[in-house]
């Protein structure tokens, strides 16, 4: 199919990784099909997005970079002016208001529900199923993104790559950019801290004994607020935007806009993500990373987990270093084995972590690049669409 127009439909519920997604995957379209392709984004709410674009306003249709976003509202006053597009995708299953979808049945040719990220196997058996509308000449395929050359793969898009190697090319514009206040940088470990409600009281022990000059960079609320928890307890005052506990330097950082964050987590040493979106940037920068996974009932998050962890043994199993392996798979699950996003204190051991942010960002840089290489979301997607 040759495309001419593309709607994207994002329904957000609570944090940033929905529109997170949507946004770069709209971006990339709109960049990788040579023809114009005009692209549309519809959302239910702007919150979120006022927040990780510092262009964007509190309007219900607005253009930025060539994409239209619009609102739901907006969308369903001015439904008798608004065409469908050739192509639809449905992010992570969201609902498209009725008077768009009555007109798409007939109008429009491919819905695609663009789901969740997930490490599991049974995601490659879904991945490309088509399922019925039972209405209109309307199509609707599932679209699985995960971390096998068969399923639909990560959002590896040509701008955030072209940063990473930006950022790497220029690392003391970048530094001075990010991290100027920083006394005693060159002698410093760096890191951003960007999590769910947490206990940070495990990090704060085992970063005391490192007993080197540590620098947290703390993003979100989430993570300023469970940050907060540990100073309270432990009398520790916050000045300002900072706090020092021993060696270690606390920065509550400013929310930054999707473009900066990107930057920034590449001129650190480490970065601990959350969700889905900035895991996968943290792994495409190849550095040492923790990912705090979205806690879901029953431990379904741990099978996510687990499910990531054989994905990526699999892949750097070939260096042979059991005793890494070991480590970090026992750093991850006690990171992330918790039943609901709360403050209890964990099992988790960072030691072998600080100790090892060289070897680690070795054996990530080898997963990082099986990835862009056999698992890029973005060319599985364009190749889909053009072939249809
Ligand atoms: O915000 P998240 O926790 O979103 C999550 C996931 O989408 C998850 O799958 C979903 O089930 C859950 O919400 C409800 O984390 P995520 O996915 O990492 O998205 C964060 C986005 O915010 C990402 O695009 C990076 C961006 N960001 C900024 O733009 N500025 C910032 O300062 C920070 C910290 C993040």
């Amino acid at each position: 199919m040759e495309l001419k127009t593309l709607d994207i439909f994002c329904e957000i519920i609570d944090n940033y990784g929905d529109i997170g997604v949507v946004y770069r995957v709209a971006k990339e379209l709109k960049k990788r099909f040579e023809n114009d392709v005009k692209v549309r984004v519809f959302l239910n709410r702007k919150d979120e997005f006022l927040k990780i674009n510092s262009e964007a306003e509190n309007t219900g249709f607005q253009e930025l970079d060539q994409i239209s976003y619009i609102t739901f509202d907006y969308l369903k006053e001015n439904i008798s002016d608004i065409e469908t597009s050739d192509v639809i995708i449905e992010a992570f299953g969201c609902t498209i208001p009725q008077e768009y979808m009555e007109k798409a049945y007939n109008n429009s040719t491919l819905l695609i529900n663009l789901e969740y990220l997930s490490a599991e196997d049974w995601i490659e058996d879904f991945h490309l199923q088509s399922s019925p509308l039972g209405k209109g000449k309307l199509k609707k395929i599932f679209f699985m993104p995960g971390f096998t050359e068969k399923s639909g793969g990560v959002i590896a898009d040509s701008g955030y790559l072209d940063t990473v190697k930006n950022v790497n090319e220029n690392r003391d514009f970048y530094e001075k950019k990010y991290l100027g206040e920083i006394e005693n940088l060159e002698n410093s470990i760096t890191g951003t801290v960007f999590s769910y409600e947490k206990n940070f009281e495990p990090l704060f022990r085992d970063l005391k004994n490192l007993n080197r000059e540590v620098v947290l960079l703390a993003l979100g609320e989430k993570t300023q607020e469970s940050m907060k928890k540990f100073f309270e307890k432990n009398s520790v005052e916050l000045f300002g935007n900072q706090a020092k506990y021993g060696k270690i330097k606390v920065i509550f950082y400013r929310f930054l806009n999707q473009e900066e964050y990107e930057e920034l987590i590449n001129v650190t040493d480490f970065n601990f993500v959350r969700g889905e979106d900035s895991f996968i940037r943290a792994v495409l920068s190849g550095k040492s990373y923790l990912w705090h996974i979205y806690c879901q009932d029953e431990f379904a998050h741990m099978d996510k987990l687990n499910g990531f962890l054989d994905k990526y043994k699999r892949v750097v199993a070939d260096k042979g270093d059991n005793e890494f392996i070991i480590n970090m798979e026992k750093l991850f699950k006690d990171y992330n084995f918790r039943r609901e996003n709360n403050l209890e204190m964990g099992n988790e051991d960072y030691n072998y972590f600080f100790n090892n942010l060289e070897k680690i960002g070795e054996n990530n840089e080898v997963f990082r690049n099986f990835l862009i290489q056999n698992c890029n979301l973005i060319n599985k997607l364009k190749c889909f669409i053009e072939k249809y």
